[in-house]
């Protein structure tokens, strides 16, 4: 392939199964169909000014949270989109208490399960700002043939297959690994494809943008206080003081950094006293990236990718991006925890 064609996201998926020597092409076509039910996701996102989808769905989710109409329109797409493929058996979704489980016998045969944000940031849609859809790929470990369990769901990070967000923001891009490497693609409306436009993304080693919800500052741990302190201070010797950036859309705080250098921070806070983030849907995922380019994320003590996960909607408090900036940051956390 030279640098000039244009490369969809489907011939670069079928290209690149050439990567794994067993494959049957599942994992492609599951990709692949992720890739459609984000186009009809992004259609509605899109439209989301201009009918009546906007505002709460009248529902509370299972983390208590109001859920807003899209929310449920993501959720209900892309479950419908994966239980009416052969690979997927069933999926975990931050809008759903259990596991779907996909029970039809064409299902049960899949290889793979998906854990999914569905739409993330959504107190960003009223407001016209950037949202995004989050997602992760295990291979199941019950056995094919059969419902999956909930241990297929609490598989640790390491052993994702893929992962990937959709970022629907002024353009609409899926950005994915599969573990050999991180790459980008923006929807082309007048053809309704994704096509390449990142290819092998690498995170600057370094940054000097921080991205934290400095509103609650003072409910941080002292570690937390110290390194915002520092990323404020002068220094001309670097590029401090950094630049504040913060959305408020996971999606779109962590890509800007991937793509020009950073740090994303959600500690613990009064309200969430074990971090807001969810590590299956949210933290995994974008680890997984986050590392593929180059970058690190961790929960403050250790990498978010051993942890072994003991609920679906298990929270944990979540800092990655530029590896050295996320390393400063944990040089903070270490010295204020010893204290
Ligand atoms: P959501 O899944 O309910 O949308 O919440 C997750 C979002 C992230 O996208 C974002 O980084 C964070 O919550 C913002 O939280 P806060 O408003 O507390 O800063
Ligand atoms: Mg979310």
């Amino acid at each position: 392939m030279n640098n000039h064609s244009l490369i969809t996201l489907n011939e670069f998926i079928i290209w690149r199964q050439q990567e794994f020597p067993y494959a049957k092409g599942e994992l492609s076509r599951l990709l692949s169909h992720i890739g459609l039910a984000a186009k009809v996701v992004n259609r509605e996102v899109n439209k989301a000014g201009l009918v009546d989808i906007l505002g709460a769905a009248g529902e509370t989710n299972v983390q208590g949270e109001e859920q807003k109409k899209l929310d449920v329109y993501a959720d209900n797409t892309f479950i419908a989109a994966l239980k009416g493929s052969s690979e997927v058996c069933g999926i975990a979704t931050e809008e759903n208490h259990e596991v779907v489980v996909f029970d039809t016998e064409l299902a049960n045969d899949g290889k793979y399960i998906v854990t999914m944000d569905p739409l993330d940031g959504s107190s960003n849609i009223d407001v016209n700002v950037s949202i995004g859809t989050i997602f992760s790929i295990y291979r199941r470990i019950s056995p094919v043939g059969s419902e999956p369990t909930t241990e297929d769901f609490l598989q640790e990070g390491t052993k994702q297959v893929a992962a990937g967000y959709i970022i629907y923001g002024s353009s609409t891009m899926m950005v994915y690994t599969t573990g050999h490497g991180v790459n980008g693609f923006t929807l082309d409306p007048s053809i309704g494809e994704f096509c390449l436009s990142h290819r092998n993304i690498t995170t600057p080693e370094d940054g000097a943008i921080y991205s934290v919800n400095e509103g609650y500052y003072t409910h941080f741990p002292t570690g937390v206080k110290k390194y915002i302190k520092y990323c404020q201070e002068t220094d001309d010797k670097s590029s401090r003081p950094y630049t504040s950036r913060y959305i408020g859309s996971l999606v779109a705080d962590f890509h800007r950094n991937l793509l020009k250098g950073g740090i994303y921070i959600y500690p613990e806070t009064e309200q969430h006293t074990e971090g807001k983030l969810r590590l299956l849907y949210e933290c995994n995922p974008i680890a997984f990236i986050a590392e593929q380019a180059g970058g690190q994320a961790t929960d403050g003590h250790q990498r978010i990718l051993d942890l072994k996960p003991q609920s679906l909607h298990q929270r944990v408090t979540f800092y990655t991006g530029s590896r050295l900036m996320v390393d400063k940051a944990m040089e903070f956390l270490e010295f204020f925890n010893r204290q």
